[in-house]
């Protein structure tokens, strides 16, 4: 990797991915223009009080984004390529945290991946909260396979409710030596305070690789612009 701090070292690498690095993969992005807030509002899609008011119009939104993984089959792009080639060959541990509800990471081959917003391919219990995979479109009346008298609601942390695994990210973020965050423009939390929580530790390098500098790329010790597909080759390999 270049410019890494020691060669010799096999330091923990954190990775932080956003919508960004799977834009060139023909995704949306949220918040650039004519992104997806542009398109629908998050009051009407990315709320549990949405799912509440009108689940039909939820259900639709990811039934949309679904058919376009399952159907469309967008393909990883060299950014994603690259991450999966950094876990394979550093010594160290690369945990890659994701916002994306994509499917892209794995399909280029990353292991150890936490999906923090969830995922489009699986679904989850109104009532039991077991969490299945699903392929298909969803309807407000999804029975849940298990019997019970819950429905399907898509597998998604919408506005308000707790990412996942959320511990086990922490604790990765104060052991690591490198912290990254590409494609991702920062203004969702916890995901935006992650630099900052391993800058408190003190003790991880901390690089943006963005489209352009994000509002919080003063928190980075280094910021590269350039899209995710060239950026994040050039400064793994
Ligand atoms: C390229 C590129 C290319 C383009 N190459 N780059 C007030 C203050 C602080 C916090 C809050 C507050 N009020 C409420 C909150 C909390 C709230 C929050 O952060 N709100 C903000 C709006 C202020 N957060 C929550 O509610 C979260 N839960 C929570 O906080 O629980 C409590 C808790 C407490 C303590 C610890 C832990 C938890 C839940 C957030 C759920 C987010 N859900 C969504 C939608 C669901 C998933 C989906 O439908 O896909 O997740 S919102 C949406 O934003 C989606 C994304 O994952 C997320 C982040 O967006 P992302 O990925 O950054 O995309 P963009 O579009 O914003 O940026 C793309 C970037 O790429 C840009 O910079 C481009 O330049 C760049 N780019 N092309 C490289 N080719």
């Amino acid at each position: 990797m270049s410019e890494a701090r020691d060669p010799n070292s096999t330091f923990p690498i954190v990775v932080l991915t956003g919508a960004g690095i799977s834009k060139e993969s023909g995704l949306d992005t949220f918040r650039d223009k004519g992104g997806i807030w542009e398109q629908v509002s998050i009051e009407e899609v990315a709320t549990p009080e949405a799912f509440q008011a009108n689940p039909e119009r939820v259900q639709q939104f990811y039934n949309d984004r679904r058919r376009q993984l399952t159907q469309d089959r967008p393909e990883p792009n060299p950014g994603h390529e690259a991450l999966a080639r950094l876990e394979r060959e550093w010594p160290g541990e690369v945990l890659v945290v994701t916002q994306n509800i994509d499917d892209l990471h794995e399909r280029a081959g990353q292991q150890n991946l936490i999906h923090m917003h969830g995922e489009l391919r699986k679904a989850r219990c109104t009532d039991c909260e077991s969490v299945v995979a699903w392929e298909n479109d969803l309807s407000a009346a999804s029975p849940c396979p298990h019997g019970d008298t819950g429905t399907l609601r898509p597998h998604i942390v919408w506005f308000g409710e707790m990412p996942f695994e959320m511990e086990r990210i922490f604790d990765a973020l104060q052991r690591c030596g490198l912290f990254m965050s590409i494609g991702t423009s920062g203004s969702v939390y916890p995901a935006a305070g992650f630099v900052q929580e391993v800058r408190r530790g003190g003790q991880g390098h901390t690089v943006e690789l963005n489209l352009e500098p994000s509002d919080g790329s003063m928190f980075f010790h280094e910021t590269r612009s350039g899209p995710a597909s060239e950026v994040v080759p050039a400064f793994v390999d």
